[in-house]
């Protein structure tokens, strides 16, 4: 047990990695974890509390139906980010505009930070894994003025932090600030995100892809191109891959990252710009990758060079070990 090192341990000894570090992004990072631990705690008894379960009637601004613990999670991390103090302003795929906080500590504050609180909602009542993905900015607009749109639209490659959170078989939270990626697993029995996964690295390449394949015939040829090269006994493995996708993006995101894989979610002839969201599931889940070693590109472009215009705009997205990753590519027809 002496070995044990807490997330907010961890913060406070890398606090000297980040430049003229005064503490705030340590605060932001422990604030989510706080939430998280709240959210874990909600969707470990989601079968039980049907006040949480079952559709919340409104719809996002994705026409998707709102579950409630997408509604109960979006308002634990906004709350943790408004009482926190050192965020000014946050996005979330929950809410149609970006929310700008109020108070005089909050305008004065450096961070924004982007964020689906519950991915994966689908598969709540089938209690399969969900996840939260995070994504944390230095502001752009003036200290001591309202956030603005503008702070929420920059580049990925301008992210400060990015992270995601996993309420799988454990809940495990996993983040970079550019010096490599960590994982932390929550021991429910002292409450804290214990190191479980230091400076994890994606392997290069893996035996696994993850689609939804009932897309094939409606994306780029090339991509059935590449499914069957997985299928087959003539790829680099002198085998077949295995296909394995579980519908919740953070679950076979991780699970690439521990054992090697690509997530292909591609742009189709009825969602022409894909399905998944730049800001607060591409860009941080595309940070990270590369943070492990690992590749993420819209087929046609890096994920995290792309300049955002809309606070939900959709991007195509191939995000995994960068060998499978560069197949991948190497197979689409333009
Ligand atoms: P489909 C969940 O809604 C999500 O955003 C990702 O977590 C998941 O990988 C994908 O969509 C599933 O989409 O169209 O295959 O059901």
């Amino acid at each position: 047990m002496s070995n044990l090192i807490t997330l907010n341990e961890f913060i406070m000894d890398r606090q000297a990695d980040f430049t003229n570090a005064t503490g705030e992004l340590s605060r932001i990072l422990n604030d989510i974890a706080v939430a998280s631990k709240m959210v874990s705690r909600d969707v470990r008894k989601a079968g039980l509390v049907d006040h949480i379960l079952g559709a919340h009637g409104a719809t996002n601004v994705q026409g998707e139906e709102q579950q409630k613990l997408d509604v109960v999670a979006d308002e634990q991390f906004i709350k943790a980010f408004r009482n926190g103090g050192e965020v000014c302003g946050i996005a979330s795929e929950e809410n149609d505009d970006f929310v700008a906080f109020e108070s005089e500590t909050a305008k004065n504050a450096k961070y924004v930070v982007l964020f689906d609180p519950l991915d994966g909602s689908s598969n709540i009542d089938v209690n399969v894994s969900i996840g939260t993905i995070f994504s944390i900015y230095k502001r752009t607009s003036a200290q001591g003025t309202l956030a603005t749109e503008e702070d929420m639209l920059q580049v990925g490659t301008d992210q400060i932090a990015a992270g995601y959170v996993l309420y799988g078989s454990s809940t495990m939270l996993v983040y970079t600030t550019g010096k490599g990626v960590n994982g932390f697993t929550l021991d429910p029995s002292i409450g804290e995100f214990c190191l479980s996964h230091p400076n994890m690295k994606m392997p290069e390449t893996g035996r696994m892809y993850a689609m939804n394949e009932g897309n094939i015939d409606i994306c780029n040829p090339g991509i059935k191109k590449y499914t069957q090269y997985c299928q087959s006994f003539e790829n680099d493995k002198g085998a077949p891959y295995s296909g394995r996708y579980i519908g919740s993006l953070v679950a076979d995101f991780h699970r690439n990252m521990i054992k090697g894989g690509i997530y292909i979610y591609p742009d189709t002839t009825t969602s022409p710009e894909g399905k998944l969201r730049l800001l607060y599931e591409c860009n941080p889940l595309a940070f990270i990758a590369e943070q492990a070693g690992g590749l993420a590109s819209t087929g046609k472009e890096r994920i995290l060079d792309i300049k955002p215009t809309r606070l939900h705009q959709r991007v195509p997205l191939f995000i995994g070990s960068k060998q499978m990753v560069e197949k991948a590519l190497s197979l689409l027809e333009y």
